[in-house]
């Protein structure tokens, strides 16, 4: 016995798990199979929809109680207004299924304290509204009908119950006495025993709020153990500890979770071995918004798809139910674009792993004796895919009336098809390279495209700093002098170039970017565009260089705050 005691505490002082490798890998294979998952922000603030008081507010409006600084007292009527008479478990969970999601996470408790449950050890839930009925008892049994794996988000941070350690400024309520913090910690232990022994396997718990003082790593490393007891198959982010580095999600050190959570971001690269899920929203909102339309489009979604599956991610991407309960329109629609792509081209995201290529004009997933090549700009005719040196047996374009073969040419390191005149899927197509035995790949300077122009952004660029980083489809939070990009291009012979800069600049931002290869150097003034997101092309110097490989690489010469998104560098060919 003590040996084995001697053995789990040698296991304790590991990087926060409680278990061999093995053990985990097993533990974790449907999660890293999956890569999609649907996110679902819901209680009672979809009742007040973004409004408080006739003000409409912005951001995640799943925080308006903190936004309208509304006390306990005054938040506390929405129960007897919450009444989601058109939830409907059957429709929720086949508008997830239908969109190629494998996992739904639903707020069991958001931050405001709501339970979405008949729990026994609180008045402030479901049963408590006119509803009366135990919505997560309806989505689990209707997940486990259409098997789909179903996950609970639980806020660690609690607005509403006394005894969370620290009340909000402007609803002290000194009349409920002093927060006791091991109270509370007992009472959300028995609200999550309920979730996790009354509603079948929980695929993962994804606990939320928990940066602020009252919780710390200790308390973090115990509710992970209390929670693996109850659910040993389980899985949990890393949010239940104090690893999570702010929005880029990834854990740091020793602390309890079984992935990073970064979030409304995608980080610039994967990180082999380490486990990380981007959440994302649709809109701007976690919770239900009247007024916020700000959608993004169902191409941009795929896209976010894509190039979280070529790094080794998982997406969970955010839905918003109404206070009535029905899933927003908007929302339906981009769903239903995503499941149609993925019927074309699942199997290049699901059970893949990780780009073998650090860089490449192209994203690629691959799995056992393929390589998927996603090409989501299309470009009718040729098209070469350097660095790969494993002899390829065949190209095959996935198509919705199945694979069409392609024919190719492949020279020492760089494989050419052509791609036919219009692309299989609204956003681009699939080419799935196959080969036998092990995959081979060489990390090719960047090439020129059909037209000579060379295009440099996120996907070809290496990012050397702190701050840096990409962010949708530019480098954004440029905000530290000493950060730079580099990209390793190589040239042809007799070429002179234009060097044009496509960035985006918020009012008060700004400097002078500087660009040099080899011996030419360039500065560009970086102005005000308007915002962060309007971005506008300068002509930044021209270069004219022998044929040759070469380090392109901008930094900040000067910088105002931040010193801009940028989205591309392009070499344009001097006609
Ligand atoms: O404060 C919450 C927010 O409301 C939302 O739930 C997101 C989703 O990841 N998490 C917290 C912000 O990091």
């Amino acid at each position: 016995m003590l040996a084995t005691l001697a053995a789990a505490a040698v296991i304790l002082n590991s990087p926060a798990t409680f278990e061999t490798p093995e053990a985990k890998n097993k533990r974790m294979a449907w999660w890293r199979e999956a890569r999609f998952g649907m996110f679902i922000h819901w209680g009672l603030y979809a009742q007040a929809a973004g409004t408080w008081d006739g003000k409409k507010y912005g951001g995640g409006v799943e925080w308006i109680m903190n936004f309208a600084k509304v006390p306990v007292k005054d938040y506390e009527p929405l129960l007897k207004q919450f009444n989601p008479v058109k939830f409907d478990a059957k429709e929720w969970v086949s508008i997830a299924k239908n969109a190629g999601m494998k996992y739904i996470v639903i707020t069991s408790k958001h931050h405001d304290g709501f339970a979405l449950w008949d729990s026994k050890v609180s008045d402030y839930d479901i049963m408590a509204t006119p509803y009366k009925k135990d919505i997560l008892k309806a989505l689990a049994e209707e997940c486990r009908k259409q098997g789909m794996k179903l996950g609970f988000y639980h806020s660690i941070m609690d607005w509403h119950h006394p005894d969370y350690g620290l009340r909000r400024p402007w609803d002290p309520r000194p009349e409920a006495g002093k927060p006791d913090m091991d109270k509370y910690v007992a009472y959300m232990k028995g609200q999550l025993k309920e979730l996790l022994t009354n509603y079948g396997d929980v695929a993962t718990v994804w606990f939320d709020g928990e940066w602020e003082e009252p919780w710390n790593h200790e308390r973090g490393m115990d509710l992970y153990k209390y929670v693996m007891a109850l659910q040993p198959k389980t899985i949990v982010n890393n949010r239940v500890d104090k690893g999570r580095s702010g929005m880029a999600g990834m854990t740091q050190g020793d602390h309890a979770g079984d992935y990073g959570t970064p979030e409304q971001e995608i980080p610039g690269k994967g990180i082999p071995g380490v486990d990380w899920e981007s959440c994302m929203t649709m809109n701007g909102t976690w919770g239900y918004s009247a007024h916020d339309l700000n959608w993004k489009s169902s191409e941009t979604l795929i896209k976010n798809l894509v190039d979280i599956a070529s790094k080794g991610g998982n997406y969970l991407l955010n839905v918003g139910p109404t206070g009535e309960g029905l899933i927003p329109d908007a929302s339906v629609e981009r769903l239903r674009d995503m499941g149609a792509w993925l019927k074309v081209n699942g199997r290049a995201i699901y059970k893949t792993t990780a780009s073998p290529f650090a860089r490449s004009a192209y994203k690629w997933t691959q799995s056992k004796g393929v390589l998927y090549c996603h090409v989501l700009v299309w470009n009718p005719g040729s098209i070469q895919l350097p660095g790969i040196r494993t002899r390829i047996e065949s190209i095959s374009l996935l198509t919705p009336t199945g694979e069409k073969k392609l024919e190719f040419t492949q020279n020492a390191d760089t494989v050419t098809t052509l791609l036919p005149s219009s692309a299989p899927t609204q956003v681009g197509g699939v080419l799935a390279l196959k080969y036998k035995g092990t995959l081979d790949v060489t990390q090719t300077a960047i090439r020129s495209g059909s037209d000579g122009t060379y295009t440099l952004n996120p996907s070809n660029g290496d990012v050397n700093g702190s701050n840096l980083r990409q962010e949708e489809s530019w480098f954004g939070f440029w905000t530290n002098n000493n950060d730079k990009i580099v990209w390793d291009i190589e040239l042809p012979a007799g070429v002179s170039y234009d060097v044009v800069v496509e960035y985006a600049c918020e009012p008060g931002n700004g400097g002078v970017l500087n660009i040099s290869i080899d011996s030419a150097s360039m500065n560009t003034k970086i102005e005000s565009t308007g915002s962060w997101r309007t971005f506008t092309k300068v002509k930044s110097g021209m270069i004219a260089l022998p044929k040759g490989k070469y380090r392109l690489i901008a930094s900040a010469k000067e910088m105002n705050q931040a010193l801009c998104n940028l989205k591309s560098i392009r070499l344009v060919p001097q006609r």
